[in-house]
């Protein structure tokens, strides 16, 4: 992995396209489960953050993260964990800790996250703080711009309570107002709640644009994302207290990570000179093409060198027709029969620009 800076690792990663199965904020309320599931090979990271400022004058700040991991294996399949730190879902009776670590496998087995029409998702888990068996049927409806959301859950043991059967309903709708920007409002509850307090969540939820990512900002009264945790609302006091937060969402795509572990992969050569000689190379390195402007004779060809360790294309501004996805160490070969002015840039990395000349 020469010449490869942290930086070009980063915007990498984040420009990856994105399967639309991977995770997205604008089909999802913050306390909902929602049906996503990554695709294979992806690992999706989310973090949610919810915090709760005391009244002054302490303005003391209770904070409440809840990290998901969940791994794609393909045919509509994951299987991941949360943990919340501070989970005050099960504060109650008997609790003996705030960690609260739920591990989790889901199945998609009808349509997916952001696909029109339904979309269902059974999330079986199991909670280690609440030593409890819980499970989640999860169905989306999307139709355009709005996605509603029903949720049924099952709970073997409440958090915080000796050892207390449940069931919990939730709901909520998505509507996005742009391809980047939705709103969205949820709420849940058990059945039969010990404190009687449902959860809810308001959220303003965006896609970040030329990327994997989508970020929301919220207000809720739930601390962790659990399939327990989502189903309570947090009030101590008997006050109904309003949590605010964030919550981030990270494909990872593994084979993204291949040069940490094999090394330079094997050279790929793509295009054909036609016989003509290759009259320029020009090398892709640190998301720049070296050599930004090289100039030819008719009948010459060009040959472009990938040193990243991402995918990049030469695709031409007019109808000269370009590159396929050129991988790490591959090449390719162009020849150009017509004089003129040849701008061109690669796909997945709009700002990495070039121009052959052919005189
Ligand atoms: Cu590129």
């Amino acid at each position: 992995m020469k010449h490869v800076s942290l930086a070009v690792l980063v915007v990498a990663i984040a420009s990856g396209a994105a399967p639309l199965q991977a995770q997205s904020l604008l089909y999802r309320g913050p306390n909902m489960g929602g049906t996503w599931v990554p695709g294979a090979g992806v690992v999706q990271f989310n973090f949610l953050h919810r915090f709760y400022v005391f009244p002054g004058p302490s303005h003391f700040v209770d904070n409440h993260p809840t990290f998901t991991l969940a791994a794609g294996f393909g045919n509509g399949i994951t299987v991941g964990g949360r943990f919340a730190t501070k989970s005050t879902a099960g504060t109650g009776a008997g609790a003996q800790s705030s960690n609260e670590t739920e591990v989790f496998a889901r199945w998609g087995a009808v349509g997916g996250e952001g696909q029109e029409g339904f979309s269902v998702a059974v999330t079986p888990a199991y909670n280690l703080l609440a030593k409890s068996i819980d499970g989640e049927l999860g169905v989306d409806w999307t139709r355009g711009p709005v996605t509603l959301q029903g949720a049924a859950r099952g709970i073997s043991r409440e958090l915080g309570t000796p050892g207390k059967r449940q069931m919990a309903l939730a709901g909520g709708v998505v509507a996005r107002v742009t391809q980047y920007i939705a709103l969205s409002a949820d709420l849940g509850s058990f059945v039969a709640p010990v404190d009687g307090r449902a959860a809810w969540s308001l959220a303003l939820n965006l896609l970040i644009p030329g990327s994997p990512h989508t970020f929301s900002l919220q207000a809720t009264n739930a601390t962790s994302a659990t399939i327990q945790g989502a189903s309570v609302g947090y009030a101590p006091t008997g006050s109904n207290r309003i949590l605010y937060g964030f919550e981030f969402t990270i494909p990872l795509h593994l084979k993204r990570f291949a040069p940490w572990f094999h090394g330079s992969p094997k050279p790929v050569a793509l295009g054909a000179p036609a016989g003509a000689p290759v009259a320029a190379e020009i090398r892709m390195t640190a998301l720049k093409f070296q050599g930004e402007t090289v100039t030819i004779s008719t009948g010459q060809a060009v040959r472009w060198i990938n040193g990243d360790p991402v995918e990049h294309t030469v695709a031409f501004e007019g109808t000269e027709p370009g590159s396929p996805l050129i991988p790490p160490n591959g090449s390719y070969v162009h020849r150009f029969d017509k004089p003129g002015t040849y701008p061109y840039h690669c796909t997945p990395h709009p700002f990495m620009k070039g121009v052959v000349i052919v005189k």
